[in-house]
This record gives C-alpha cells, structure tokens and sequence, in this order.
C-alpha cells in the first residue's frame, strides 16, 4: 500500500498557471454541452489554439455532462484537447459530484485511449459553474488518485491552478489523501 502510495503521488503535480502553456500530451478544457466554446478556460484554449479547434468541434455535435471528447490542439503545445463538461453547481442535490467525478475518470480514459502519457487538468466547474472549490478538490484528486490505482497509464497528471488559493487547496488536499 504504501508504495502504491508513493508511485501515484510522484504522478501527480500540482502548479498555478495558465493552462494553454502546459506542454502535455493532453490539456482537459471545461466546457459546456455544446463544445462551441464559451468563457473562462474554454475561451482561453480556444483563443490559443486557433480557430481549427471550434471547426473539429461542431463535428461532434456537443457532448454531456459528465462525458468527454477528444480533438487535435492545433496551436497549443498541447497534442490534444480533452474537452469535458462539468456539472453546474446547484446545491448539491443533483448528483453534482457523480458528475464531476465522470469528468475526470472519462477524461483520463480517452487520455489512456489516445495514448497520452501526460495530461492536465484544470479545476473543472469550479468558476461559471459555482462548484465549491474544496469539494471539487476532493473529486479531482479522489478520482485520479483511483484511476491512477487501476491504470498504469497516465505517467504524469498535472492539475492547473488558476490562483493562490486554489493553489494551496490543491496542497492540502492532496497530503489529505495520499
Ligand atoms: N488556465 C487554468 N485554469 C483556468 C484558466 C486558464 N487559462 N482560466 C480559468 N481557469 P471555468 P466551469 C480556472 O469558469 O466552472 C465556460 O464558459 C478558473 O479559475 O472556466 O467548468 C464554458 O463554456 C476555474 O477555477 O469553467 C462553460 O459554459 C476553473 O478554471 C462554463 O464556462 C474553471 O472555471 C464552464 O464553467
């Protein structure tokens, strides 16, 4: 157990920055169900990658909740977008965290999938979507933490913090559970 422990935290990494400048295999975009772009990261990914990313989108034809899907990242450093829609936070009685919790372990089999040995993550829901950033927090790191004991693959999961103090939540989060 405690290797186990030990090999799934030296996977996961944890910065504050700006995820269009990871250089990745994959970066995970929160989207919304029709995956023709919109605010926070989703506009920034699509700014950065260019306007191909939005024509590969309306290819397929949005996508729900929970699920996600992948495109090339065009301009990016990034090989690919994983683009994945988060639930809207509406007290928690909506099965919120089932859904987010979908987000990441459907995120990181199509990483697997398309053989992506790096990935990042942004703090999925957490900003338009109004998810709690600690319960959110929980989910993300929970749920690779899991994926990450079942799969050999991904070899480096990184989670993008966007400020300080989701910077600091991340920390203390991740030391809570491994
Ligand atoms: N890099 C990393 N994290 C970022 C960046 C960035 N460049 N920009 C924002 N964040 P949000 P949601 C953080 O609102 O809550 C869009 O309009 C941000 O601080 O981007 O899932 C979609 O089209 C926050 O912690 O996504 C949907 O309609 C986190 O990313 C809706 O917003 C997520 O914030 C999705 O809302």
């Amino acid at each position: 157990m405690l290797i186990t422990v030990v090999m799934i935290k030296e996977k996961i990494e944890i910065i504050k920055g700006d995820i269009t400048r990871v250089q990745v295999d994959a970066i995970v975009n929160a989207a919304n169900s029709s995956l023709l772009g919109g605010g926070g990261v989703d506009g920034a990914i699509h700014r950065a990658a260019g306007k191909e990313l939005l024509h590969e989108c309306r290819l397929l034809h949005g996508c729900k909740t929970g699920e996600a899907k992948i495109t090339k990242g065009y301009n990016l450093p990034a090989k690919f977008v994983i683009h994945t829609v988060g639930p809207v936070w509406n007290g928690g009685t909506y099965n919120e965290p089932a859904l987010l919790r979908n987000c990441y372990y459907n995120s990181l089999g199509l990483a697997v999938k398309n053989n992506c040995g790096s990935i990042a993550f942004p703090a999925i829901s957490t900003g338009i979507y109004r998810y709690p950033f600690e319960q959110a927090t929980k989910i993300a790191i929970g749920t690779t933490t899991e994926f990450l004991q079942q799969n050999n693959f991904p070899e480096k999961v990184i989670f993008v913090c966007f400020s300080d103090e989701m910077f600091s939540i991340y920390q203390k989060t991740l030391e809570e559970i491994l």
